[in-house]
């Protein structure tokens, strides 16, 4: 039966390969014949812009085109040369002068654009000249997205495309991001994800204009990053025996036997940071704790309540809610703390995640001496010690400069006083914490949750389970009626999460995240008046073309 199914998904997963690729090879001699973005019609950017006048005519970009850059621009003007000279077959070259040229793209810096902040962009294409105007390079960059979704689909081809004439239809947009946390979550700690999938995963981020991506690097069933002082952690923690394959039931559970695991060395980690610092894409690392610490009590048992009994539990194999939980010694907080420390020598991010969710008290109930802990400090009861736990991560961050940020279990008991929340079990956890005057990213299973189903279960890949389909992601309003309007301003953003128990390479991970990473984009980006689901579906089936030049095993449309 495990087999069977197992068997269809690797049938079901070829044929969706073959047909891409059919597909794929299809529309790239098309887009040569004739140039989709020609019309302007079929532009189709996405996240659609703020505002967009289109005209008539086009511009030509040729091998005499000029690029005018200098200082900051200049940085982002050789990341459009980098982009466009596979499919183009040449380099535009860079000059930092601005003498009057007959044909040219002008990256112009500026300083009086307030309308459009820091990730906005103004990009006005007419038949002589495209120019792009931004107050910082972020937004260089989010109008060269614009642009290169502006030319025909071809122009994403990682391969020269012969007999292409790459027009930009004239055009004026103003467009700046609704939200300024446009995130997505992935979870290399339960299929490990290998570095080259995750910089390829990033390329398909800066394209949406995402801005933030959350690696879960700790859990249960591994822990995915090095850390010099503690080598035990990746030496045991990273690796766990096998895999339950199939879902949690009653009967015998089923195994592959197969070892998994691997890590990010800190020289990866800064590497990965480096490729998306230059997208405009910040990486917010999440080490989970109290709970969900299996892996790191599997390395290190004195870090759980009970090491003698613990000394010989393993890295867990199956999924599920897991009771092995940090206890909450001095030892284990210096741990922690040293840990973060580390962590933070590598991810310059603002924001550090510590994860927080589904921590089992069960062992902090049964223990003597948790409990005496939990007196001696004055603490109500487990949920007081789980928040005075936080709030030391917290001081400790804070001390640092960082923000602590947490899944919406952080508030029980009381929340640590600087910390983020991140509203997963529904809005409600969001919308409290926001009229509290903290801030929120709105990742509510309800809408956000991409390890779902996005189609009938008895026709998908085996998903975790739930029911999430493309429109709805694309409905999702990120500030609920119930925030209070003057704290709408502490809903940072709105994120999607690719838990990974059942997404297990990377090809099944693009497959999860789109198109439904795609319409997330718009719900971060868009303004919500401009909000329309059909116009979304016209420009997303011209879209799909430049997924599939790009490789990307995005899910078909329906
Ligand atoms: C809940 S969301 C979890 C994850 C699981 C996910 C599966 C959250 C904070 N915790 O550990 O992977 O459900 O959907």
């Amino acid at each position: 039966m495990q087999a069977n199914k197992k068997l269809s998904q690797t049938a079901a997963h070829s044929r969706l390969t073959i047909a891409h690729t059919v597909v794929a090879v299809i529309c790239l001699c098309l887009g040569t014949c004739f140039s989709a973005a020609s019309n302007p019609e079929t532009a189709s950017v996405i996240p659609r812009p703020v505002s967009a006048e289109y005209s008539e005519g086009f511009f030509t970009i040729t091998p005499a085109t000029r690029v005018i850059a200098k200082d900051k621009a200049a940085t982002e003007a050789l990341k459009l040369i980098d982009t466009l000279a596979p499919a183009m077959g040449f380099r535009l070259e860079l000059v930092t002068c601005s003498e009057p040229q007959d044909r040219f793209i002008k990256f112009e810096l500026s300083d009086k654009l307030p309308q459009i902040g820091d990730e906005g962009y103004m990009l006005d294409v007419t038949a002589k000249s495209i120019i792009i105007r931004a107050n910082q390079p972020a937004g260089f960059f989010y109008g060269i997205q614009t642009l290169r979704q502006l030319l025909p689909v071809s122009a994403f081809s990682k391969t020269k495309a012969k007999g292409v004439t790459w027009k930009v239809p004239c055009v004026n947009i103003t467009d700046h991001p609704r939200f300024k946390w446009r995130g997505l979550l992935v979870d290399p700690a339960r299929h490990f994800i290998p570095k080259s999938a995750l910089l390829r995963f990033i390329d398909a981020m800066a394209l949406h204009k995402l801005n933030s991506l959350q690696i879960h690097l700790t859990d249960d069933q591994g822990w995915r990053v090095e850390i010099k002082k503690y080598p035990k952690l990746t030496e045991v923690g990273a690796w766990r025996d096998e895999t339950l394959t199939g879902h949690l039931h009653n009967g015998p559970l089923r195994f592959d036997g197969r070892r998994h695991g691997g890590f990010y060395t800190q020289k990866d980690i800064r590497e990965i940071v480096r490729y998306a610092s230059a997208r405009h894409i910040n990486i917010v690392p999440e080490i989970e704790m109290p709970g969900h610490a299996r892996a790191a009590i599997s390395s290190y048992p004195h870090l759980g309540v009970f090491p003698a009994k613990q000394k010989d539990i393993k890295v867990w194999t199956r999924w599920g809610v897991c009771e092995h939980i940090f206890a909450p010694r001095p030892h284990t907080i210096v741990f922690l703390q040293d840990v973060l420390a580390e962590v933070m020598q590598v991810f310059p991010s603002e924001y550090i995640h510590i994860g927080g969710d589904e921590a089992v008290k069960n062992h902090w109930k049964a223990s003597e001496e948790i409990q005496a802990l939990i007196r001696a400090k004055h603490l109500k009861d487990e949920a007081g010690l789980q928040s005075w736990f936080i709030k030391q991560m917290d001081s400790f961050l804070a001390k640092h400069g960082r923000r602590l940020v947490g899944w919406d279990d952080i508030l029980q008991g009381g929340l640590a006083p600087g910390a983020v929340v991140m509203s997963w079990r529904g809005e409600a956890g969001g919308i409290a914490s926001a009229n509290a005057g903290h801030d929120v990213v709105m990742a509510p299973t309800s809408h956000t949750y991409f390890d779902y189903y996005q189609g009938l279960a008895n026709k998908e890949p085996l998903a975790i389970g739930g029911y999430l389909p493309l429109e709805r992601v694309y409905q999702y309003d990120p500030v609920p009626n119930a925030i209070d309007p003057d704290k709408v301003s502490h809903v940072l953003g709105v994120q999607g999460q690719l838990w990974s128990e059942y997404i297990p390479n990377p090809q099944h991970l693009e497959y999860m995240a789109y198109p439904r990473a795609a319409a997330l984009a718009e719900v971060g980006w868009s303004p919500k008046s401009s909000k329309d689901y059909d116009d979304f579906l016209n420009r997303l089936r011209h879209h799909t073309k430049r997924l599939q030049a790009m490789e990307i095993h995005y899910r078909s449309l329906d």
